[in-house]
This record gives structure tokens, C-alpha cells and sequence, in this order.
């Protein structure tokens, strides 16, 4: 069965590439995108790729993969230190979730410390920069048995 599966993007990732390159690195959203549709094409599964800067708009994809997606890989930016409400939602979708982030979130500040994703993620992969997407795609793939 070819598996379908979400990368879920949040707040302010659609300003990669174009600001704070120091932190982020210089890779674009688009250019991610464009690596994991090449990704997606080599392990056999169907793609799609989102960004919302709305903590609601983001709960509500998450709702919405319930039965549509074999997993979700989830860079929620800042709303992973704050929201409780995406953690529930997660929680309540049935749907696998690896958590990604560009950034060694354990390297930086105290605040980025703490994440309401990790324990309702299966797992969770920083540091690697965009690099880690793809890597995001093989550990969900491993995980569902297909890696
Ligand atoms: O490292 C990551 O992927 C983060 O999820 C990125 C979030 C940050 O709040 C998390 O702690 C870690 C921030 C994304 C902001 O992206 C920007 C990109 C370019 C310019 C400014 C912000």
C-alpha cells in the first residue's frame, strides 16, 4: 500500500531562507519541499507539504489526517513550547507524529527546553537542519514498518 503522509509546517517557517540565516540556515521552505517530494518519490509515498502561522489552522490539519495519513511529520515552531491545545490535538488524532525541528532545540534557550509535542510524538529529530526532513520521512517510513 502506498502510504500517504503530511509535513506540517508552523509559525514563521515560511520565512526560511530569507531571514536570520545564522540560526536557521539559508534553505527556503520551498527548497525543503522540494527536497522531500524527491524523498517522497525514492521511498514510494504520496506527499503533502503545509505551512500555517495559525495554531487553529494547524489543529485542524491535524484533525483532519485522521484516516488520511499514515503520519505526520510536525515542525511547529514556537507553538511546540506553548500549546497545549496542539499536544491534545495530537493526543486525539490516532495518527502517528514524528516532531521535527531545524534547530538543536536542547542547545538554545531554557524556553525551547520544554516541548508539549514530545510526549504524544513517536519521536522527535533537531539539529540536523533541513536535512532533517528527509530524515523526519525515513524514521516515520521505519516506523510503519516500511523502512
Ligand atoms: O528549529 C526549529 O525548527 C524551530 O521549530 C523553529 C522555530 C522555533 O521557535 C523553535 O524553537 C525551533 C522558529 C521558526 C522561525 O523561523 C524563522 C525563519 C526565518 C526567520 C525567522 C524565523
Amino acid at each position: 500500500m502506498t502510504h500517504r503522509i503530511l509535513i506540517l509546517n508552523g509559525p514563521n517557517l515560511n520565512l526560511l531562507g530569507t531571514r536570520q540565516p545564522e540560526v536557521y540556515g539559508p534553505t527556503t521552505l520551498a527548497d525543503i519541499e522540494e527536497m522531500c517530494v524527491k524523498r517522497a518519490e525514492a521511498l514510494g509515498v504520496t506527499l503533502d507539504f503545509e505551512q500555517s502561522n495559525h495554531e487553529g489552522a494547524l489543529i485542524d490539519a491535524i484533525h483532519a489526517a485522521r484516516g488520511k495519513y499514515a503520519g505526520i511529520i510536525l515542525n511547529a515552531g514556537a507553538f511546540t513550547h506553548t500549546s497545549i491545545a496542539l499536544m491534545d490535538a495530537i493526543s486525539s488524532a490516532m495518527v502517528p507524529v514524528v516532531e521535527l525541528h531545524l534547530s538543536n532545540i536542547h542547545a538554545r534557550e531554557d524556553f525551547r527546553h520544554k516541548s508539549y509535542i514530545a510526549p504524544v510524538a513517536i519521536g522527535q529529530i533537531c539539529g540536523f537542519g533541513a536535512a532533517g526532513y528527509p530524515l523526519a520521512m525515513d524514521a516515520l517510513l521505519t516506523y510503519l514498518g516500511e523502512g
